[in-house]
């Protein structure tokens, strides 16, 4: 009985250890579509574009705003932010892990040069989803040392979403991700169409994240959302 109780103590604080020190991924309940938020490409607030992927049935959704301010983000997420949770989706911040950590958001999505990953896990605990992006291999690489939730790995094709962004990846290079990153889920990201759905997965994503081929134009959201969602589970079934 002494030693069942003491391997027993011995194996929760063995845990506790390996916990600490690899973080243990939370499932970010990726769907197989990720839809990012854009108040420039979709002419429509980010509380209004959230209101209508939920119409039509995301369950987990990223805001990103390039260009206004902090103040300005925080207001807008500070309505999109409990509308999503409120109809059980996730809901995800880019960038701006302060924001995240405010609102109590489910989690931020971090670039190679936002704040540290391990800084933001510190800050957000182990029970927030961080994803991170990549554009090669050696950021794959080093990315996969890090307590991140899932990884996100682009641009895939050319991509007019973005200012500046890195080299077109291809769908190749997602092959060898794939082979790389074992049980982390994968996101493609970057000029994914629906004609290019297919493509993306068979490659070995997990997921593909989009913004223009959802969000615009603004009035089909819900209706671009619902049928890109369609396309990719038949896929990948
Ligand atoms: N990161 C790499 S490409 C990209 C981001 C945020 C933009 C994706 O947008 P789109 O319209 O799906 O190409
Ligand atoms: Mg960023």
């Amino acid at each position: 009985m002494i030693f069942v109780r003491r391997r027993l103590i011995f194996r929760s604080l063995f845990g506790l250890v390996v916990n600490v020190i690899h973080h243990v991924n939370v499932n970010p309940g990726l769907s197989s579509i990720y839809p990012i938020t854009d108040t420039g490409i979709s002419n429509l607030t980010h509380s209004e574009q959230v209101t209508r992927l939920l119409a039509g049935g995301a369950t987990i959704i990223q805001l990103r705003e390039k260009r206004e301010s902090a103040r300005t983000f925080f207001a807008e997420a500070a309505i999109a932010v409990p509308l999503g949770q409120a109809a059980g989706a996730r809901m995800i911040i880019n960038d701006r892990v302060d924001i995240a950590l405010a609102l109590k958001a489910d989690g931020v999505h971090l670039g190679q040069t936002d704040m540290p990953v391990s800084a933001a896990r510190a800050l957000l605990g182990a029970e927030a989803i961080i994803g991170y992006s990549t554009h090669n291999l050696v950021q794959v690489k080093a990315a996969l040392e890090l307590p991140v939730d899932y990884l996100a790995f682009g641009p895939i094709f050319p991509t007019g979403s973005k200012e500046n962004p890195d080299p077109v990846a291809g769908l190749e290079a997602l092959g060898a991700v794939k082979a790389l990153v074992a049980d982390i889920p994968l996101v493609a990201i970057g000029g994914i169409r629906r004609g290019t759905l297919e493509a993306v997965f068979a490659a070995g994503a997990d997921c593909a994240a989009i913004i223009s081929d959802i969000i615009s134009p603004g009035e089909k959201i819900a209706e671009n959302f619902r049928s890109l969602l369609a396309i990719a589970n038949n896929q990948r079934r």
